[in-house]
């Protein structure tokens, strides 16, 4: 944290003086540890050369002497921080424009609330009163049926022209959401579940030029837009659309009255409460990992812990002596909505690059949010990029955990042998919060070499009001007047393998139906293997009627059996719907693949950049460049994995999304003709059936054992039946 705010003091000291000139400091994007090239550290690992000097880099906003801005990259020497040099921003580019609204809260969100808060309170608050029942007028130190203002998503952007951002239209929504009246006289929102209070029976769009101030285009009611108060009121007052009438929200007073939204107990009775505690992990030997600083070593595994803005990373993933990867990182969290009203279906969230979600790991909780006998690490988390740094308490958690699946496993069968390994995996996980969601990011290794990198989704949904017979497309109703709104959670990860070294291929082995007639000339169908070497980079997407295995091969090394060593990789297949003709996806592009291939260089080190959230269309970096026809035969490759699930709210999403219900995204590395045979033959909790045993007794040795050598284990005179 010293040396964090030690450069960023420096910075902003050589600014003063003048050094960074033409250009002058505008806002620090991010500042973290700077990543050698590659080779450089290779050679420090692998062939004892000096270790590359340590370095940070930051990330700027400047102003060039036209007054525009732009985005460069320093690096500083570290730990006293005295010289700093250029670095490419993105590889082959020293400076990419960049761009923000270039209009305050004063010109344009203070006049759209004060809009909206008259006519709220003003010609609309009759039907306001109607549909939310009874609900006070918008004002401070509310005692009674509360509501707030707030902006429904962040805002968009357009640009008529790529790349001229003079001409720029935002977009900009308006809506109401109840609010307590006990907390702070009604006017924060900070109270349990408040996520799930957002109202939009009726919303506010405003568009904002560049030149001029925010306009009122249009009045959301029940899912059709008007254009003024006056077609509101008449379209209230149709007697066509009495039933809106009907269509209402009760405000609530209390805690009580939102139960659905919040974690207390429900009235009714509570299963097991003679039992109520589950079973529980423990280390019958002690912790079989070892932590040094942010070192992560188990079985034959080591690898090392790093957060960036943009999430966690692994790197320097070693197998049994064997570098298996330098570096697995999150990428990106991109969530898009669909919506009855303008601001979802204008949403777009990029968690990642806007939200910092790296720098929100939250404190987990042990026997929650990890097992009881995980080991956990701090975080350094410097949000906002421009701040000051912080310590986030217990942000990781690192823990080996029984799946109670066996990894191998045959028959135990007395004097035919048959055996089996129990399948434990090390876990780092660290969870992160943004907002109302939280976000569950772990990787697992395994005994056998295989690698788990999982994103499991949790927290509160966006709410939204549920509007008969309109918000069905969207989702389903989840409480009294009470829904979310359809969206996914599409995610990114850099993989840069490295598979028996540098020199890399990829081979894909795709099952193909095979016909052949016999001897009778009768016709047969089976399968066989179409193998496949890819030439140049590519991005391609999984599709279950054409199976096939993507294997990241060795050039240069085979196994025992003359085989290319190889690592394959599974994606949860997700897809994003947007048709690839959509110009908003210049600035998402890595959503087109479920894996992109590309030649490794250090400057292709992200799949987005900052701020091409808010401008979709003309993004200072879109991913597909990096796709741009090399050969990746020979070469150090490295795979963009993405992968996601849409999220279609229904009732069990209340109060948060449960883990269970396939909110998981995420991919699996397997050894696939890495080793000679199951890496897994050589641990210590192998089980050999040699026939003297009888098989009712086959799983005790392990529990006797830890019994007979006195380790600390829970009673087990207390369950005998399960071993009797
Ligand atoms: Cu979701």
């Amino acid at each position: 944290m010293e040396e964090y705010n030690a450069v960023r003091d420096y910075l902003l000291a050589q600014d003063q003086a003048g050094a960074l000139a033409p250009f002058k400091f505008s806002s620090l994007i991010s500042l973290e540890r700077y990543s050698p090239p590659k080779a450089d550290v290779l050679a420090y690992l692998d062939q004892g050369a000096p270790a590359p000097p340590r370095a940070a880099r930051a990330d700027m906003v400047v102003e060039k002497e036209d007054g525009s801005l732009a985005r460069i990259a320093v690096k500083v020497n570290l730990p006293s921080p005295s010289t700093w040099t250029r670095v490419p921003v993105i590889e082959g580019r020293d400076e990419v424009f960049h761009q923000v609204l270039g209009i305050t809260a004063a010109e344009h969100t203070t006049p759209m609330r004060e809009m909206v808060t008259e006519m709220v309170n003003g010609p609309l608050y009759e039907i306001i009163t109607v549909i939310y029942e009874g609900a006070s007028r918008l004002a401070n130190n509310c005692t009674t049926k509360c509501m707030g203002l707030r902006q429904v998503g962040p805002h968009q952007v357009v640009i008529p022209e790529a790349g001229d951002r003079s001409k720029f239209d935002v977009y900009s929504t308006f809506g109401l959401e109840r609010r307590l009246p006990g907390v702070d006289g009604g006017n924060t929102r900070a109270f349990q579940g408040s996520y799930l209070h957002r109202l939009s029976h009726i919303t506010f769009d405003f568009h904002t030029l560049a030149e001029g101030g925010p306009k009122l285009v249009g009045i959301n009611l029940m899912g059709t837009v008007y254009s003024t108060v006056e077609d509101v009121l008449a379209a209230w007052n149709d007697p066509a659309n009495s039933a809106w009438r009907e269509w209402t929200i009760p405000m609530i007073d209390s805690q009580e009255d939102a139960l659905y939204a919040t974690f207390q107990p429900r009235p009714g009775s509570t299963r097991s409460p003679d039992k109520p505690l589950a079973a529980i992990s423990f280390d019958p030997y002690g912790a079989r990992y070892k932590i040094d600083r942010n070192k992560v070593m188990w079985m034959g595994w080591e690898l090392e812990l790093a957060e960036s803005k943009r999430g966690p990373k692994w790197y320097n993933i070693i197998f049994k002596g064997e570098r298996l990867a330098y570096e697995i990182s999150h990428q990106e969290a991109f969530a898009a909505y669909g919506g009855h009203d303008s601001g979802l279906h204008h949403t777009q969230y990029y968690d990642g690059v806007t939200y910092a979600q790296g720098y929100r790991g939250s404190e987990m909780v042990p026997g929650i949010d990890c097992p009881l006998n995980a080991a956990f690490i701090d975080s350094f988390q410097a949000l906002g990029g421009g701040g000051r740094g912080r310590i986030g308490r217990r942000a990781w958690c690192v823990f080996e955990y029984d799946t109670a699946l066996p990894l191998l496993i045959h028959d135990f069968t007395p004097g035919v042998g048959g055996g089996g390994v129990r399948n434990t995996a090390l876990v780092m996980r660290t969870k992160l919060t943004i907002g109302n969601y939280d976000y569950i990011q772990e990787m697992q290794l395994h005994l056998d070499g295989s690698m788990h990198v999982n994103a499991v989704l949790s927290g509160y949904m966006q709410g939204s009001s549920y509007v008969p017979t309109v918000s069905q497309l969207w989702g389903n109703q989840v409480e009294v007047g009470m829904g979310s709104a359809l969206h996914d959670h599409t995610m990114n990860w850099k993989v840069d393998l490295d598979v028996g070294g540098r020199s890399n291929q990829i081979e894909m082995d795709r099952v193909v139906p095979w016909r052949f007639n016999d001897n009778a000339n009768r016709l047969w169908t089976s399968k066989k293997l179409d193998k496949m070497i890819s030439q140049t980079e590519f991005g391609m997407n999984m599709n279950p009627a054409t199976p096939m295995k993507l294997v990241v091969q060795s050039t240069e090394k085979t196994n025992k059996w003359g085989t290319p060593r190889g690592y394959a990789i599974h994606s949860t297949p997700h897809h994003q719907v947007y048709p690839h003709d959509d110009p908003a996806l210049a600035s998402f592009a890595w959503t087109k693949y479920n894996v992109a291939v590309t030649k490794f260089y250090d400057g292709e080190w992200t799949s987005s950049l900052e701020q091409d959230d808010i401008f979709p269309g003309a993004p200072a970096l879109n991913f597909d460049s990096y796709l741009n026809g090399e050969s990746i035969v020979g070469e150090d490759l490295v795979l963009w994995v993405t992968s996601g699930t849409y999220h279609i709210p229904h009732s069990e999403d209340a109060p948060v999304t449960p883990t269970t219900h396939g909110n998981k995204a995420g991919f699996t590395l397997i050894p696939f003709n890495y080793f000679d045979e199951n890496a897994a033959m050589d641990v210590s909790d192998l089980f050999t059936a040699d026939g003297t045993v009888p098989k009712a007794e086959k799983p005790l040795p392990m529990i006797m054992k830890w019994a007979n050598d006195g380790a600390c284990v829970p009673s087990y005179e207390n369950v005998p039946s399960a071993f009797a």
